[in-house]
């Protein structure tokens, strides 16, 4: 074993290891060279070696999403870190437990003119559970005091006093941002000065440490606000349940069917909230959408119970803001956005807790509501059915061929924006799992995510993504860790198609250049250089027959291309919307 001789990096790495971050992604450097060899050295930590450090940090998001567990990224000094920010700031919004952990300059190097220098002390605290900003160990690393000889013994020994509270102060740091980070599921940080000599290793760990277990948050319930809820829940005849991101299996389906069974509850669920049931309503916007306000006023519900992260459906958002439920409470051991500005409790505890108490004690009641909404869903599907046979080739048609086509026992990742949107159109096949970066629904790690959850996942991993978002992440494919099961489809409609689908003018010259960006590339070279199958189509036929041996074992990923007709995408769509509209 190689392990480094700097005390507070042994310190780090065996504290990381104590608390089962078991996966831990390094990118290169020099300053976070004791980190790295100490990582990469230890038995029970699994290290993988990414460049791109926005990359890196959005492969232990997607790693972290499933294993449902903390990983950790580990970079150098400057401007490294600042590329960590955009999934720090999607691992905040979306609960995911992520430990960022930086090398740092001693502090009196900083700000005097060294390179690759920053001020990296709280540098994400607008996005970050918790930040530990480590102390230096004096006694054997700084360079101020490397000749001992010529300072007094006084000196050196306030020194040495100085380093164990240190060393003491550190290790509770570190216990501290690695608890919230498993407790509250979500970022931290760990700063780490170190100061040279940075390479030197011994056989064996020499520093012991402390570790501090983190201590659950109650599972229980809060009675008060709970009887509140029953009443509020047993008076109301339209019930609304709107489930948002959600892992697979987290709710017992027993509770889900109680819900699903009662005739005054109605369920919307996302497609990334991962819950199924015969009578839920599973694509909200085609459902919504075409209401008017007199159908509205009817189906406002009493009640609103939120599950789960965030909503993508902007409609579902706009009815419940102008249609209000009289209370909404939202359930789930993390936050509680007032979505619709009239959050009345948040109950913070697993669901399955809550439905234990909660679904013994609501009886069911006899109301028309769930009947209303589900004939409102069956005369969409139909709509839904048949504008879509008579459909040509585009973004829908594609997303409809390739939905059909999906094998079961998949993980689905898609990117923001229009793609989550086209597939909240579909009604969820139960056999696949669906996961979208909506924490803050950039467009900047959604393949590398994929990968990264591909990576620890027991299944096949395929990501649907528009062209935009995967150029923009294409350093994800520079990762010798992609399974060779993993499948990549872009569709690509040569541009942002989203901002053909949103108001403002599309004939200006400045639309193709400043918001759809439109462009003329493909991916294929991007494979070339990274040694992944790539195939194309251009129509429905072709691309059906590609989908039949797509997702067959393969010795190196694969990328599909599906190039649709960028100018006419977002005309269909809208006379989608237009055509399942009760006449
Ligand atoms: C990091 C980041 N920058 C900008 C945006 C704004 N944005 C949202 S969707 C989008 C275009 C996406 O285009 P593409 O990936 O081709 O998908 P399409 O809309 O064509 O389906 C942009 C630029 C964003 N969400 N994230």
């Amino acid at each position: 074993m190689s392990y480094p001789k700097i005390a507070l990096a042994q310190q780090v790495i065996q504290l990381c290891a104590a608390k089962g971050v078991k996966h831990v992604v390094i990118s290169p450097g020099s300053r976070n060279a004791p980190l790295t060899i100490g990582f990469a050295s230890h038995p029970e930590i699994k290290t993988y070696s990414v460049v791109d450090e926005r990359c890196a940090a959005f492969f232990a998001l997607g790693m972290s999403q499933e294993l449902q567990q903390p990983v950790a990224v580990v970079c150098t000094s400057g401007s490294a870190l600042l590329n960590y920010y955009p999934a720090i700031a999607e691992a905040y919004y979306s609960k995911i437990p992520l430990v960022v952990i930086s090398a740092d300059r001693p502090k009196h190097l900083i700000d005097v003119g060294d390179g690759q220098t920053i001020r990296q002390e709280n540098v994400f605290e607008k996005h970050i559970l918790y930040t530990a900003n480590l102390k230096q160990d004096i006694e054997e690393n700084d360079e101020r005091f490397s000749d001992k000889k010529d300072v007094p013994t006084f000196i050196l020994d306030k020194l040495l006093s100085i380093t164990e509270t240190r060393i003491g102060k550190n290790q509770e740091l570190i216990n501290e941002a690695i608890n919230i980070a498993i407790k509250k599921n979500g970022p931290v940080h760990i700063n780490v000065p170190l100061a040279e000599p940075l390479y030197e290793t011994q056989e064996n760990f020499s520093e012991e440490v402390t570790v501090n277990t983190p201590v659950k948050i109650s599972d229980k319930l809060d009675q008060e606000n709970f009887t509140e809820f029953l009443e509020d829940w047993r008076k109301s005849k339209k019930r609304m349940v709107l489930i948002g991101v959600n892992p697979p299996n987290k709710i017992e389906q027993e509770f889900l069917d109680s819900l699903g069974y009662d005739s005054g509850t109605v369920v919307f669920t996302e497609s990334t909230s991962n819950t199924h049931h015969l009578n839920f309503l599973p694509g909200i916007d085609k459902i919504i959408a075409p209401l008017d306000e007199n159908e509205f006023s009817e189906l406002q519900p009493d009640i609103l119970l939120t599950i789960g992260g965030l909503i993508v459906s902007k409609k579902i958002k706009v009815f419940l803001r102008n249609y209000k439920p009289k209370a909404h409470y939202h359930l789930g051991e993390n936050i509680a956005f007032d979505t619709f500005f009239c959050l009345k409790h948040h109950f913070k505890m697993t669901e399955n807790s809550f439905f234990k108490e909660f679904l013994v004690k609501n009886f069911a009641i006899e109301s028309s509501y769930q009947k209303k909404w589900l004939s409102v869903k069956n005369r969409r599907t139909e709509k839904h059915n048949e504008y879509l046979k008579e459909l040509p080739f585009s973004d829908f048609k594609a997303f409809e061929v390739i939905l059909s086509k999906l094998p079961n026992n998949l993980v689905l990742h898609l990117s923001n924006s229009s793609t989550i949107r086209y597939v909240q159109l579909f009604d969820a096949n139960r056999n696949v799992v669906q996961y979208c970066n909506r924490g803050t629904s950039g467009i900047d790690g959604s393949t590398s995510t994929a990968i990264g959850h591909a990576v620890v996942s027991k299944k096949q991993n395929v990501l649907i993504t528009g062209d935009l978002s995967f150029f923009y992440d294409s350093n994800a494919l520079w990762n010798t860790n992609i399974p060779n099961n993993f499948r990549v489809i872009i569709i690509n409609n040569s541009g942002g198609g989203i901002f053909r689908i949103l108001p403002g003018d599309k004939s200006s010259k400045d639309f193709e250049t400043y918001f759809e960006t439109s462009h003329s590339l493909t991916a294929e070279h991007l494979c070339k250089m990274y040694n992944i199958k790539y195939q194309t189509v251009f129509e429905e036929n072709s691309l059906k027959n590609k989908l039949d041996d797509f997702f067959t074992d393969s010795d190196s990923p694969k990328l599909l291309e599906v190039f649709t007709p960028r100018k006419i995408n977002d005309e269909l769509l809208l006379n989608y919307f237009k055509y399942i509209k009760d006449e």
